[in-house]
């Protein structure tokens, strides 16, 4: 029998035999990757003493931890009813939902669920991973776009960073790809061990990376290193990309970038004369100022080099077998709702708004629904919506759901995030453990985990996979899966019809019957290859590859990837660092784990790097505690003493809380406030990505540290 693990997204799938606590994961096969500690330890982190095994009902006032143990039958009638009451005074737009679908496993349902509301107003963290690259390639190429691992000779990371418990199966496919002599550049201001691995290691300023893709598409189209067949033939916009790269010649880039001219010149060859490069998806460049520029830089090269459906795959929306367009039921959503939509002024390419201009191209290819690339695309613009939630308009929203994810810590201002929560008549986590967004929750319903669920269908519209995995112990306590929650709140909601299987394992019957498969037959098989007409084909308006984007430029946008520096905010003198979100660390994953004994013994503490003749200047020794500070807020952490991290720039670790620290908001959500990086980060519009409103992580903020 196979499992998948989610324990993080790396999505491993396990070969489990057996069940209960005897269950020891192995990879599936020889050539699979070893597979981490956490799915070799599942027990530990399922049957930890924190786990969360009833439904909770918050007795105080909002923040404060007083909390009692309810029926699930209460929780849900509760929830219903006070969900009916907001909405007869509301109307339906004022509830919203934050969610990591990959964290239940039933991608789509709670879009379904939202579209038979009347609410349009989803958000989820993908909007600072991968969900924004999704939405980048598709209004370059029409649908997201796949690197060929089997073929690449020639890989470049920005950023990357990758390892035997950091992505291990993409850590495996690189190792093979450098093993039969693929080049590998990397782009990171850090001596990262991937970096220790590249023939060449651009150490980039911080969010300058798209200066440097325009200076390589400078240096491919004044070499002539492009591939103009592909060009002539499949694409639009080459003249006016011409000109814009001009703008970028390495000598004046160099100076941006910090790396000397000639290596751009040298890298933009090695790039454009391999055989089979691929560009590798990366979160760093979903955390820039410059995202969407970076992206449609990205994917300008993958396609004037001619790697499109030779080392890039652009396969298209999966017909019928995802299924999950049928799950979703946007056509449920009445254009009026859809319209409402929190942001989608502001920053459309993200929202219905945007989504609608590819309708035509999907039409002449033969596809009827609206497609929503990794449940992200038709989404709310999340600073715009928890302004919304703090009362700062367009209009009011007053309940929110957080499911399977950690919306307080995992966006900028994360003090904004709170007070918006604060403001609310609703707030339901559905969650494995009591993170700060379940302590400002009133109902707290505990969610199952990977190994005790069956999950049948792609949790991400991405890849055009279905897969399946197998539950092999029982839900905890009174544990449950996503679908019995939404099925029972839809059920007091009038909303049965819309509804109609009883439980998971129906509703797999009915997404497996388009495939002429049932669950019996469909379990045993990790993964099929979904049906993808389209395979191949550019499902943009112009059905070419867009190099300049005729639906950036419907939006009122550049059609073309410029480079702005970031608007940075205080003078040298009084911040004198600059900072980036990240490095992850091999035991954590994003804000989860520090929970877990056995891993937060590896990382006990929330580190700051800071390199030698740094730490010298400020007074800061290895090991001391220190408090950092931007124009935005300030966290303590514990420094490091690195000469890997760039001289005058700081790493700031991303999700740190301190679950053994009390909870509640008066003791700052069990230590969330003291230490997450969110902190740090203003969502305010200057440190937006002015096209997809995506806060920057990486580039042009300035930190001051002391020692405490
Ligand atoms: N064990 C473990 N594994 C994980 C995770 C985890 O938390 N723990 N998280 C998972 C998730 S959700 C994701 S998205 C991935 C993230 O994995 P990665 O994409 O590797 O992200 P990071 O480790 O945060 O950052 C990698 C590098 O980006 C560099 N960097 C920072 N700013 C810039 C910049 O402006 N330009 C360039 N070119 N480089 C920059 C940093 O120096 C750092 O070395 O890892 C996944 N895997
Ligand atoms: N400030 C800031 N924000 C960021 C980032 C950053 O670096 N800095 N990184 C971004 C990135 S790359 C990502 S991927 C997102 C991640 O955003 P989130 O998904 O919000 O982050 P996680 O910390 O992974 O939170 C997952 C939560 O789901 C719960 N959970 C895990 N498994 C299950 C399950 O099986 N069932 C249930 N019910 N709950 C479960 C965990 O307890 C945890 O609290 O955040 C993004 N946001
Ligand atoms: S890397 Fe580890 S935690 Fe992540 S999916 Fe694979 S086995 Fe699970
Ligand atoms: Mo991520």
């Amino acid at each position: 029998m196979h499992s998948i693990c989610v324990f993080c997204d790396g999505g491993c799938t396990l070969s489990v035999d057996g069940e209960g606590e005897r269950v020891c994961p192995k990879p599936v096969s020889p050539s699979a990757p070893a597979i981490c500690s956490k799915a070799t330890r599942w027990a530990d982190i399922r049957n930890h003493a924190g786990r969360l095994t009833h439904p909770l009902k918050n007795v105080g006032d909002r923040g404060e931890p007083k909390w009692e143990e309810i029926g699930w039958d209460q929780a849900l009638d509760e929830i219903a009813i006070r969900l009916r009451a907001i909405i007869d005074a509301y109307g339906p737009e004022s509830v919203a939902f934050s969610e990591m679908p990959l964290n239940h496993g039933f991608g789509g349902i709670t879009r379904r669920f939202m579209n038979h509301l009347g609410t349009p107003n989803y958000i989820t963290a993908l909007d600072l991973c991968m969900g924004n690259t999704a939405q980048v390639h598709r209004a370059t190429y029409g649908w997201f776009t796949t690197a060929d691992w089997a073929s690449a000779d020639c890989i470049v990371y920005f950023g990357q960073n990758r390892g035997p418990e950091l992505w291990p199966r993409e850590y495996r496919n690189l190792e093979a790809a450098l093993a039969r002599g693929a080049k590998l550049i990397v782009v990171d201001p850090r001596v990262t061990e991937t970096a220790e691995l590249a023939h060449y290691h651009l150490r980039i300023n911080y969010g300058t990376d798209a200066a440097l893709v325009l200076s390589w598409i400078n240096v491919i189209i004044e070499e002539g290193l492009y591939d103009r067949e592909f060009v002539e033939a499949q694409t639009v916009g080459f003249e006016e990309l011409a000109t814009r790269a001009a703008d970028y010649p390495p000598e004046r880039v160099a100076a941006i970038c910090g790396i000397e001219a000639i290596k751009i010149r040298e890298t933009a060859r090695v790039y454009a004369l391999s055989e089979a490069a691929i560009i590798p998806w990366g979160a760093t460049a979903d955390m820039q100022r410059n995202s969407t520029s970076l992206l449609r830089g990205q994917c300008i090269l993958r396609a004037i080099c001619g790697f499109l459906n030779k080392s890039e795959l652009v396969y298209g929306p999966p017909l019928r077998t995802s299924l999950s367009e049928l799950l979703y039921d946007y056509a449920a959503l009445p254009q009026a709702q859809k319209d409402k939509q929190i942001g989608a002024d502001g920053y459309p390419l993200f929202s219905f708004r945007g989504n609608a201009l590819y309708d035509d191209a999907m039409r002449r290819a033969g596809f009827e629904f609206t497609a929503d690339i990794m449940a992200s695309s038709c989404m709310a613009h999340p600073p715009s919506l928890f302004a919304a939630m703090r009362g700062e308009g367009p209009y009011p929203i007053k309940a929110f759901f957080s499911v399977a994810n950690n919306t307080v810590m995992s966006f900028a201002n994360m003090q904004g995030i709170v007070d918006a929560l604060l403001n609310q008549d609703l707030v339901v986590a559905f969650e494995a453990n009591m993170t700060p967004t379940a302590q400002l929750s009133d109902y707290v319903l505990p969610g199952d985990l990977w190994m005790e669920r069956d999950v049948a269908g792609p949790v991400f519209d991405i890849a055009p996979v279905i897969t399946t995995s197998n539950a092999f112990a029982e839900p905890l306590g009174e544990c449950r899966g996503w679908y019995d929650v939404v099925k029972g709140l839809a059920d007091r909601l009038g909303m049965s019809d819309a509804f109609p299987w009883r439980n998971a394992r129906e509703l797999f019957e009915y997404r497996l019957a388009a495939l002429g498969l049932t669950w019996e037959d469909a379990r045993t098989n990790p993964a099929f290859a979904a049906e993808t007409p389209a395979f191949g084909s550019f499902l943009t308006p112009t059905g070419k590859v867009e190099l300049a984007s005729s639906v950036l430029a419907a939006l009122g946008y550049d059609p073309l990837p410029y480079y702005e520096p970031p608007a940075g905010s205080t003078a040298r003198e009084s911040r004198p660092f600059e900072i980036f979100a990240g490095a992850r660390e091999p035991a954590s994953y994003n804000t989860n784990y520090h929970q877990i004994a056995f891993l937060r013994e590896r990382e006990p503490e929330p580190l700051l790097f800071i390199h030698p003749d740094d730490a010298k200047a400020c007074g800061v020794s290895e090991g001391a505690a220190v408090r950092v500070s931007t124009d935005h807020g300030s966290i303590k952490l514990v420094a490091h003493i690195d000469e890997r991290q760039m001289e005058g720039t700081l790493r700031i670790p991303h999700g740190w809380w301190k679950p053994e620290t009390k909870p509640g908001l008066a003791a700052g959500l069990s230590s969330a406030l003291a230490h997450n990086d969110g902190v740090l980060f203003s969502d305010d519009p200057w440190n937006l990505d002015p096209e997809q409103g995506l806060a920057n992580l990486r580039g042009g903020i300035r930190a001051s540290v002391e020692p405490l």
